[in-house]
């Protein structure tokens, strides 16, 4: 009776993991060195999308959880690499499987088909990565048909040769030389070895490949996106608006204004798109007498904005790292729209991302705050490619995820519409929530303790900060000339020097008085709430 040997089937899969990661090396290559595909990316990138919202919120609040709970670094850098890794782990799983699955029917087949079998194997698996990464992939820069040919072709090699060291190692199973009935019997022990030291071979062609390809890749400087050197950052040149404010930040404190290599990145790509500002355009179409087309020039030349901003990302916890700021320099949005020559009806804009990311923006938020605008440059240089080269959108007062990067074109409609995140299940306005934090603890020279720390309402401002030690009272800390109305003010307190093991607590109050919400909630649905609270020992 025809039957699958469970240790051909596990061979297969352990093959299937060395082949796969070969290939992953390889595409790594190539998309570094000739802009090719990334597939594990590109796949990584379609299944975000493409999952139930609430299952990826999900996933980003406990990946969050985690690299805070475990302390490995900055969030949004550690999360941007743990999705990478997903995506390559991914396919090299969704390869492990295939082939596994091609060992178990050409073992049912005795081996017999085995040209068709691994051609077959090889096409379930190619074309819809190649589908993926020619349709909806953003890691290649050459034509989707050339992506498409190079997956294809990639993947039918790694069929082909899952299939032929299946027949390399078939003699587990009677060749037409050994009857049925001697296959455990004689050459069994000669198979084991040759099967052995076939499998290590094949273990170190898979070290060999995968460390070349991952390295060539890395070295390759092509790709590298170097847009930022040699540009002269503005705070290299000016001193902070509010040097003079007498209220100077306790040593250990973040810094006020964010450096943008730390400025923390959030976005439903493992890769950031790719735009060339010569060739982009920002498009505007729908409800506008004639569709317009503007070049970054364009934009330029109208009268610029600088604001001081601080960005905060919904699924910031408390305390958390995915918050930054920094000076962001564009056009406001409302006197742009006034050269849009808007038909009547029109009543919101739907920006779109080059990710497929989008939201939507009242023209009433825009015509009653000149503070909404696009934004072209931080600090002083074009967006980095991370940070939405070469325009987002800036809308006060509410958080990171209403307002798109990458932007590609603006859509006149007549209606509100939830954006991408709204879509799956976050809080339709995401305003801002008042957060404070204690960056720091510390005992000063007289018998005292320092504290300091930021506080932050959106656009709404912060009129008081207090602290308490345990359960004692409520004292006022004092509170920096924050950089704008729209960043983050950084405080500092004095309190009496306590030995021993206490908690600290901090709340805030917004410009108008209200209370920060004291009631702890996770950042899902509509922002984090609760008090930041610091057991410290002194
Ligand atoms: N095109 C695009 N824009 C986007 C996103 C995205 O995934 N795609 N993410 C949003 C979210 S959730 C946040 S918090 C901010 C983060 O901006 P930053 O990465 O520059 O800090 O970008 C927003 N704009
Ligand atoms: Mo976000």
């Amino acid at each position: 009776m025809a039957s699958v040997s469970r240790r051909v089937v596990a061979t297969g899969f352990l093959v299937g993991i060395m082949m796969t990661a070969m290939i992953v090396s390889c595409l790594y290559a190539a998309w570094r060195l000739a802009g090719l595909p990334f597939v594990p990316f590109d796949f990584f990138d379609w299944l975000t999308r493409l999952l139930p919202g609430r299952l990826i919120a999900f996933g980003i609040d406990s990946m969050v959880s985690v690299i805070r709970a475990l302390g490995l670094g900055p969030t949004a850098e550690i999360a941007k690499m743990m999705e990478q890794a997903m995506g390559i782990a991914g396919v090299i799983i969704i390869g492990a499987v295939f082939c596994a699955l091609l060992f178990a029917v050409l073992d049912y087949l005795r081996g017999k088909h085995l040209t068709l079998a691994s051609i077959g194997a090889a096409l379930a698996i190619a074309v819809p990565f190649a589908l993926i990464s020619c349709l909806t992939g953003r890691t290649a820069t050459v034509s989707p048909l050339a992506s498409f040919v190079w997956v294809l072709l990639v993947f039918l090699v790694w069929g082909v040769s899952c299939g032929r060291f299946y027949a390399r190692i078939a003699p587990v199973r009677p060749t037409p030389a050994v009857p049925v009935g001697e296959r455990a019997g004689g050459s069994f022990s000669v198979v084991r070895i040759n099967r052995r030291l076939f499998m290590l071979r094949l273990a170190g062609a898979t070290v060999v490949i995968t460390v070349s390809g991952a390295l060539a890749g890395l070295l390759s400087g092509r790709r590298v996106q170097r847009k930022a050197v040699g540009l002269r950052r503005w705070s290299a040149t000016h001193a902070l608006p509010n040097a003079g404010s007498p209220v100077t930040p306790v040593t250990g404190t973040r810094p006020e204004y964010t450096p943008l290599e730390k400025h923390y990145r959030i976005d439903i790509d493992t890769f950031p798109p790719d735009i060339d500002g010569g060739g982009w355009r920002l498009k505007i179409s729908g409800l506008v007498e004639e569709p317009l087309e503007m070049t970054l020039d364009d934009l330029r030349k109208y009268q610029s904005l600088d604001q001081f901003i601080t960005l905060a990302c919904i699924s910031n916890p408390i305390g958390g790292d995915l918050t930054g700021t920094t000076r962001w320099t564009g056009v406001s949005l409302k006197r742009l729209v006034a050269d849009f020559r808007l038909k009547q009806g029109a009543s919101h804009l739907k920006i779109h991302g080059a990710d497929g990311f989008y939201e939507t923006v009242s023209l009433e938020r825009i015509m009653s705050d000149d503070r909404v605008m696009l934004a072209y440059a931080w600090d002083g240089i074009p967006l980095l490619p991370e940070h939405g080269f070469p325009l987002r959108v800036y809308i006060p007062n509410l958080y990171g995820m209403k307002q798109p990067k990458w932007i590609e074109s603006i859509e006149v409609i007549d209606q509100w519409e939830p954006g991408y995140w709204v879509v799956r299940g976050w809080d339709r306005e995401a305003r801002m929530k008042a957060v404070s934090v204690i960056d720091v603890v510390e005992s000063g020279k007289e018998k005292n303790v320092l504290a300091g720390g930021i506080a932050h309402a959106g656009s709404r401002g912060i009129s008081r900060v207090e602290l308490r030690v345990d359960d004692g009272p409520w004292r006022e800390a004092k509170l920096r000339t924050p950089l704008s109305g729209l960043t983050w003010v950084i405080w500092r307190c004095s309190l009496p020097f306590l030995p021993g093991n206490h908690i600290y607590t901090v709340r805030c109050f917004e410009g108008d008085g209200t209370p920060q919400i004291a009631t702890s909630s996770p950042p899902d649905p509509s922002g984090a709430t609760g008090l930041f609270s610091r057991s410290v020992s002194l």
